[in-house]
């Protein structure tokens, strides 16, 4: 696909950061199109875009339209997927579909990160990835994501994994699949709208420059697969562990009456726990999104700095 100059659209400033060895943060559009309500999505596209600029670093929103594969989104094409309602949500399994098709998708994790590592990407931010679902042991859900990361060699600042999936086994499939887990300033793993999990981080640093130095030694030894930074929500922002709770164990409950399956759970769970939470999980989830736009950023910058 490098070579298929027809597939990938690149906007300028993008080509250019790339052509010259600057930093680029890739961002996904999965969370514009199925993760939050218009206008809120495209108006948080946009306030990731320009803290990812803040940065110093150039921002790469990457979502498929009409077939072609775009590193870099301009604001009419943001606006125009944020209202777009029949929006595929691509993974590595119908990546190349939508592409062949001439469709229009947003990508998640995933694909995003086979985008990002395609264009030469190496650092992405994102709200919080997908995982093992609770109730994997009969359901057998267990997001894409989790498997990319172990094969694709992109660093995916998060806040952790969305607390309604099962965190306990989202990490012992991290570990088994060598993903460096790493959370940011913090010796607990994130959960998502809450900063504490209960759960012992299995690594920990506390700057862009050893995260940097983290990925030098990662390059050097030739290990392949993604790394992940783990960012915890803002404090004054996040909403604790205990209130989202109740919040979950009810939207869990009204998606198993709703029957949604497959790749409807996540966008369902999301959405049903806004209403629940009268719109304060979507303010959380714009701030952690933001939060993690920026770090990616510095990463990026220090990466592109000590290169
Ligand atoms: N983070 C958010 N909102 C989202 C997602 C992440 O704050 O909507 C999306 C990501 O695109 C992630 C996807 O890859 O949810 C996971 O979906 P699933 O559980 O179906 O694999
Ligand atoms: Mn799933």
């Amino acid at each position: 696909m490098r070579n298929d100059t027809e597939m990938m659209v690149f906007t300028a400033p993008v080509r250019a950061a790339l052509d010259s060895g600057k930093a680029v943060v890739a961002l996904e559009s999965t969370i514009i199109t199925h993760g939050m309500p218009w206008p809120r999505n495209v108006e948080t596209a946009r306030l990731v875009e320009q803290t990812v600029r803040d940065t110093g670093a150039v921002p790469a929103t990457i979502a498929v339209l009409d077939g072609k594969l775009h590193i870099g989104l301009n604001d009419d094409q943001l606006e125009n997927l944020g209202q777009t309602k029949d929006v595929m949500k691509l993974s590595r399994a119908d990546f190349a579909f939508a592409l062949s098709q001439g469709r229009t998708g947003s990508t998640t994790v995933a694909a995003t990160m086979i985008a990002a590592q395609q264009a030469g990407i190496m650092v992405f931010a994102t709200g919080g990835i997908g995982g093992v679902h609770r109730g994997a042991e009969t359901s057998f859900d267990i997001s894409a994501d989790l498997e990319e990361l172990a094969r694709t060699d992109v660093m995916v600042v998060c806040a952790g994994a969305k607390a309604i999936l099962d965190l306990n086994k989202t990490m012992e499939f991290i570990e088994t699949k060598g993903i460096p887990f790493i959370a940011y300033r913090s010796d607990e793993v994130p959960a998502f709208w809450s900063r504490e999990s209960g759960i012992d981080a299995p690594l920990r640093l506390d700057s862009p420059r050893e995260i940097a130095a983290h990925k030098a030694i990662r390059d050097r030894l030739g290990l392949r697969g993604g790394t992940l930074i783990a960012n915890p929500v803002p404090a004054d922002d996040e909403i604790p562990a205990a209130t989202m709770d109740k919040l979950i164990e009810q939207a869990l409950n009204d998606a198993a009456s709703a029957g949604a399956s497959g790749k409807a759970v996540t966008p369902y769970l999301l959405s049903r726990i806004l209403e629940l939470s009268d719109g304060k999980s979507l303010d959380t989830n714009i701030s952690l999104v933001v939060n993690n736009a920026r770090l990616a950023g510095e990463i990026a910058v220090e990466i592109a700095n000590s290169n």
